[in-house]
Formats: structure tokens, sequence, C-alpha cells
């Protein structure tokens, strides 16, 4: 027995995902070279950006239940049908980290609508970190589970994960010179009471929110006030997973979940963590 094995399509998604993520962890010794093409961002693929992408294509798509999978390492959502639940990946997170051999992840959002969609339309999302160990996070039915997927089977490690009370780190990204005059402030603020951490791959920094509390940002910017994170593939399934936990979502301007999805690559500012910071931030921002 796995904890995946209830027969239902989520956990056999989840399944796929869990599984694939081995291949993906695999191949990432030989993968870390730069490709020569950009992805629709705009952004530099790496070789592991690419097959990391394909891996999950091919895995997700197997699965009759699934009618859409859709990558931000691909322009349009690729159908595989006239299933009920349309996956929405960034297969690997944090791809700049490999070169210097730090953490990774995989970001996953299971939407009971056609990717770009409401986060409200989530059934269950996720991550994998790619650290010393390889992990699972999933929030579903509003609980967030812990998996270990070391051994051949994966195995829980907790359930009903929750923010801890007493919140110790953070992380913000962007450029400081191109922060907001309000979010550099409210920055300077949480920089007296918190630890920094930051590590240039969301998923190794929220974890460590999720481990600790505190509260990760990468926020409007001054010459990109829509920030940099996409919302259907790195938004929406993170601020699933804090609300889930106990914690809370924001654009700066209400929950993440809430955000009108207009375009499959649209980006929007993120802030997530504990609940009273992430009010205080909302508080902060004009
Ligand atoms: P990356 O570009 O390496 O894929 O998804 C975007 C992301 O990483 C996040 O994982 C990370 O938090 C952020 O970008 C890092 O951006 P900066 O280099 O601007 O800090």
């Amino acid at each position: 027995m796995t904890p995946f094995d209830s027969g239902s399509t989520i956990d056999e998604i989840l399944a796929t995902i869990a599984d694939t993520s081995s291949d993906v962890r695999e191949g990432l010794v030989e993968d870390r070279t730069v490709s020569a093409e950009t992805n629709p961002s705009g952004e530099t693929q790496m070789a592991a950006d690419i097959r990391a992408d394909e891996l999950f294509e091919d895995a997700v798509l197997a699965n009759d239940d699934v009618g859409t999978y859709a990558s931000e390492e691909r322009a349009d959502p690729i159908d595989g049908g006239d299933g009920a639940y349309h996956v929405a990946m960034d297969p690997l997170d944090g791809s700049s980290n490999l070169r210097s051999n730090n953490a990774m992840g995989t970001i996953f959002g299971v939407y009971t609508e056609r990717p770009p969609a409401s986060g409200r339309d989530l059934v269950a999302s996720g991550f994998v970190l790619y650290g010393p160990i390889t992990t699972m996070i999933v929030a579903r039915d509003d609980e967030v589970t812990d998996y270990l997927l070391e051994k051949e089977n994966p195995q829980v490690l907790a359930e009903d994960v929750t923010l801890p009370d007493d919140p110790t780190v953070f992380g913000f990204g962007g450029d400081v010179p191109n922060w907001p005059e309000d979010f550099l402030d409210f920055a300077r603020e949480i920089e007296q009471e918190l630890k920094l951490r930051y590590g240039g791959a969301m998923i190794a920094d929220i974890n460590q929110l999720l481990t600790y509390g505190g509260i990760f940002a990468y926020p409007g910017l001054k010459e990109k006030p829509e920030g940099k994170l996409r919302l259907q593939f790195e938004g929406n399934p993170i601020a699933h997973v804090f609300e889930a936990a106990g914690g809370a979502s924001s654009t700066g301007d209400g929950s993440i979940l809430d955000t009108e999805a207009e375009s499959l690559h649209q980006r929007a500012p993120m802030h997530v963590g504990n609940a009273e910071l992430i009010e205080r931030l909302e508080a902060a921002l004009d």
C-alpha cells in the first residue's frame, strides 16, 4: 500500500507526479547545461527544464481523467482528451540553482477548469522539493500532508501540516532598488524581527516557512508591477498550500486565489506566510 492507493483520480495524479519526480531528480546530474531555448516568459531554459517538462507531460497525460497538461515551459496547454482535471506545472522551479548545486522543486496545481483558471478551481496542489532528501507537500480538502519520496513507495512524514505560530524566517525576491517604497519600508521592519532565508528557488524558500513560520514575497517591482512569479504555475498552487496550512496569501490586495485568470503565463505579485504577517503586509502596501 502507498498513501496514494485509494483509487481516486486525484490520488492517481499525485502518485504519477511523485513517481515521475524521481526520474526528474535522477536526470539532473546530466542536464546541468543551458539549452538554446527560452520559455514563454522569455527566460533561458536549462536542458533539465525541458526534460522535466517532457517527463511530466507524458506521465500526466497518460491518465484518461486528465484533460489538459499546462506548463510554464510551453506556450499553450496540451490537450489530453475530455478528462475532468487539468494539471498545471512548473516542472523545475528554481532551475538557475542547478549551476550552484542548490535545492530546486516541482510545483503542481490540479484544476477543475482548463488553465488559465481561477485559483478557486484548484482541488489539489503542492510541490516536490529536491533537497538533501526528496519530499512532497500536498494540499487538498483544506489539509496539508508532507510525504517522503526517497524510498520505493511514498511515505507520510506528517499529516495536518500547519504553519508554526511563532514565525522566524523571511525571504524577499527582486532587486532591492526596484522595490516600491511601501514594500521597502515593510521589509526594513521585517528585517528587525525575522532571519533572512532566501535561496533563489521559491520551493526551497517556502518550505522553510512551512517548517519555521514566516513570510515569503516576490513583490511587484517599480519596473515590473506584476512581479516575476506566474499565477497558474506558482502563485495559485502555493497560495492554495499556505491557505490550507492556516496561513495566508496576498497579491498586496487580497488573496492570490482571487486574482482574475487572464492568460496562461500572467504574473502576479506573490506574498505568502503566517496570516498576521500577511495582514501587516497588506496594511503596509498603499
Ligand atoms: P528560477 O528563475 O531559477 O526558475 O520560478 C522563478 C524563480 O526561479 C523562483 O523559484 C525564485 O524564487 C525566483 O525565480 C528567483 O528569482 P531572482 O533570481 O530574481 O531572485
